[in-house]
């Protein structure tokens, strides 16, 4: 096998060591004997210097025309594509998903750059009248600055572009820490962007733990943005951290996520989107199915088909094309599954099916666990209430859609929702009261497309939204402008 390759940080364009001299292994969930890479643990030092690379390159990106900006993307973007069946392989060794939804992670990706590259001809602000004669009023948009983006791992290179391609299409510049288990992915889009002709400093990568590089990372004054995806809890200390110096920040978090299954709605349709919903991404996705609720008289037949379906996937390496649903990204997402299952059965809930670690041949390297279906799931259980990113979905049951409304905006999270139902009264009034950022109609909770605002309600997320326009929201601040061409002193409200 050879001595597995060693990965630097992109720093000013660079391709540099840590400071620190320190570097760690990345390993196959799927096959801990199988090492990716080998990544730089990198210190607070190494962060400054990618800091100080960022502000130096802002000085000419954000004046350099926005439409070449454009240009630059939308290389990037067709790279991403030439190049998307390696990068999907290597996402697939280093974070455990199927190959099938890891290119769909990379598609996504492409999707995103080459939409944020047609935003260079357009980044529109407004025009209007102004109330006084011989005056002109415009907005246009302005970037931030330098942005910190602390990345997850369960996209790890879908969510990195949502954040980075409407940051750089603005005219901001980024440095990027990726999730210590998902490093490849954002080095490899680093190096696409490198490549494809971005200038030095304006995509900078520092890889590391969240806990040696978040405060550096949030705290330099340099930094006027820090975009997050990832735990509530992380969630609401760089909130915190960011209040002190009204440091923006854009916060995408938690969630519980429901599908709502009414007693008219399409069996078997209900059942496919319950299974990718839940199960899909090994359950690891913001958006996961992680309740569902049936109306009386559809749920023992929708519970006793998701139990058939769920046994019959196929678990295993992600990069074999017949396999279904790949591991946890590591043994202590495994173990929180395993605990979950505890939890779920001393609660009273009852286990339909799964619940176990998988093991025995190739299962042994890596961290495999069944599917896992509760029922009988009632409000006040914590697997009802708390977000468990793995692939155990509860079902509970309800009598009218007035109690299902109720019980889907029963959480502390607002991230996304579905119903099936083949009556438009029911799909209707669902869409306007379920109190989340996203939501679906006969479709399951995960799904969204690139061009939709993407972010949650409540304590998923703080008001911000990723990718679609609204990304340039939050990447841009508005600058109201008013030229007086009258020659005159006009005041407005008093002339
Ligand atoms: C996430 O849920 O963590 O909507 C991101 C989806 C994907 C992105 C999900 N396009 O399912």
């Amino acid at each position: 096998m050879g001595s597995p390759k060693v990965y630097k940080n992109l720093i000013n364009g660079q391709w540099v060591e840590s400071k620190s001299g320190k570097t760690y292994e990345n390993l196959n969930p799927a096959d801990q004997s199988d090492v990716v890479g080998v990544f730089q643990k990198s210190n607070a030092d190494d962060v400054k210097d990618a800091i100080d690379a960022a502000s130096d390159a802002y000085k000419k990106w954000r004046l350099f025309p926005a439409p070449k900006r454009g240009e630059i993307i939308y290389r990037i973007a067709a790279r991403l594509e030439a190049e998307k069946e390696e990068l999907s392989q290597e996402m697939t060794r280093e974070m455990g998903k199927i190959i099938a939804e890891t290119r769909g992670d990379t598609q996504e990706a492409i999707d995103m750059t080459y939409y944020m590259a047609g935003e260079g001809r357009r980044l529109f602000g407004q025009t209007t009248p102004s109330e006084m004669p011989n005056k002109f009023n415009m907005t246009v948009r302005q970037p931030l600055g330098v942005c910190s983006f602390i990345t997850p791992w369960n996209f790890p290179m879908a969510i990195p572009s949502w954040k980075s391609m409407p940051a750089l299409i603005c005219g901001n510049t980024i440095v990027i820490k990726p999730a210590t288990e998902t490093p490849l992915s954002v080095v490899n889009f680093a190096r696409v962007c490198l490549e494809e002709g971005l200038p030095p400093g304006v995509l900078n990568v520092v890889t590391g733990s969240g806990a040696a590089l978040g405060e550096p990372l949030m705290n330099n004054p340099a930094v006027k943005i820090v975009s997050f995806t990832g735990s509530t809890e992380v969630g609401r200390k760089i909130s915190e951290a960011c209040a002190t110096n009204f440091k923006h920040c854009c916060l995408e978090m938690g969630g519980k996520n429901i599908q709502i299954v009414m007693d008219d709605a399409n069996l078997e349709l209900a059942v496919d989107g319950a299974l990718w919903g839940s199960f899909g991404t090994t359950g690891q996705r913001c958006t996961a199915t992680s309740r569902i609720i049936c109306q009386k008289g559809i749920y023992k037949k929708f519970v006793e088909a998701l139990a058939k379906r769920a046994e019959s996937l196929k678990i295993g390496n992600g990069l074999d094309e017949s396999v279904q649903m790949g591991p946890c990204v590591n043994k202590g997402q495994l173990e929180t599954v395993l605990s979950y299952v505890e939890i779920g059965k001393n609660e009273g809930a009852k286990l339909i099916t799964g619940g176990d670690h998988l093991t025995g041949g190739d299962y042994d390297k890596g961290f495999f666990v069944q599917p896992t279906i509760f029922g009988d799931v009632t409000q006040k259980m914590r697997i009802w209430k708390e977000e468990i990113f793995g692939p155990v979905v509860g079902v509970g049951m309800f009598d009218t859609l007035d109690q299902a409304i109720e019980m889907a905006n029963d959480t502390i999270y607002g991230l996304s929702a579905s119903i099936f139902t083949q009556d438009v009264n029911n799909a209707y009034t669902a869409m306007r009261d379920v109190y989340t950022g996203i939501f679906y109609v006969n479709a399951p909770t995960i799904g969204a497309e690139t061009h939709m605002p993407f972010g949650g309600t409540k304590e998923t997320g703080n008001g911000h939204r990723e990718a679609s326009m609204a990304a340039l929201d939050v990447f841009s601040e508005w600058k109201s402008i008013y030229v007086d061409f009258s020659g005159a002193l006009q005041r407005p409200q008093i002339d």
